[in-house]
């Protein structure tokens, strides 16, 4: 009973309180940082649970009403009828008219999803057995994102997944994401955006996102993806233009590409 009240005190607390990551006894989703999480979620709640709800209280209307004025001492000679025509017909089409209708919006926001707006930034996520290497390939730079262990992790640092070297983006720009893998199956996936995409070797999957909040979000491997896929967490840090210029140019130095290439060419040679 405990346990059922702090799932809903979650519920409630998850809807105002923490904005980009998991709570604990979350219900639902997290809360939405982009344009297309948005009107997931607004679908979801405005359309889908209506649906889901009224079909479980008329089902569950209909067995109760069967139990009741079917029972054997009310109907002691049951019917023998096999066919009803209208109720055939209604069962079948009132389902159909319901499934046209969840699909009209359906795909209307998984076609915007498809359609990627001109970008103004492109980052390169390579799945690695198992962590997240990144490449800002315009601006020549590259880097691995590893799982911040739970022992070194600072106190506003969440537990699985913080990571070292986070994702840097500008606020309100089109951020257009290139997902590969380079061993087996992951999935680049943030929940805040409405973003995830299968990390595929060999292929090259496209997505994009366009955070609307500065801050901190989180996302996981969404791919089982082998004996540590729980441990190779997703961060991005959405920040504003200066901010993003000044972690520009010191990751251009940090994190330029040449000159990590050397020193694999320079430590293969030796
Ligand atoms: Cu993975």
């Amino acid at each position: 009973m405990k346990k059922i009240f702090y799932i809903f005190l979650g519920t409630f607390i998850s809807q105002n309180a923490f904005a980009n990551q998991p709570v604990d006894w979350q219900l639902g989703f997290q809360k939405a940082a982009s344009e297309s999480m948005r009107e997931i979620v607004a679908f979801h709640d405005k359309l889908l649970l209506p649906i889901i709800i009224a079909i479980s209280v008329f089902v569950l209307f209909l067995m109760l009403y069967a139990c009741v004025r079917f029972r054997a001492s009310a109907n002691p000679n049951p019917s023998k009828r096999t066919h009803n025509v209208t109720v055939e017909v209604l069962w079948t089409l009132i389902p159909c008219l319901i499934l046209i209708v969840m699909a009209v919006p359906s795909f209307k926001i998984l076609y915007k999803q498809d359609t990627i707006p001109k970008a103004d930034l492109t980052i390169k996520a390579i799945g690695y057995q198992w962590y997240w290497g990144y490449e800002y390939p315009d601006e020549n730079i590259i880097f691995d994102s590893y799982m911040i262990e739970e022992k070194d992790l600072k106190a506003d640092q969440p537990r699985l997944l913080a990571v070292d070297n986070e994702v840097v983006v500008p606020v309100d720009k089109v951020v257009k994401v290139l997902i590969t893998a380079n061993d087996v199956l992951h999935a680049w996936a943030l929940p805040s955006f409405g973003v995830k995409r299968d990390a595929v070797p060999g292929r090259i999957n496209e997505t994009w996102f366009k955070a609307e909040k500065v801050g901190t979000y989180y996302g996981q491997c969404s791919e089982l993806c082998g004996i540590k896929h729980a441990f190779m967490p997703i961060t991005v840090r959405v920040v504003s233009d200066e901010e993003y210029e000044e972690w520009l140019s010191e990751a251009r130095v940090k994190f330029a590409k040449e000159e990590i290439e050397n020193d694999k060419l320079k430590l293969a040679s030796k």
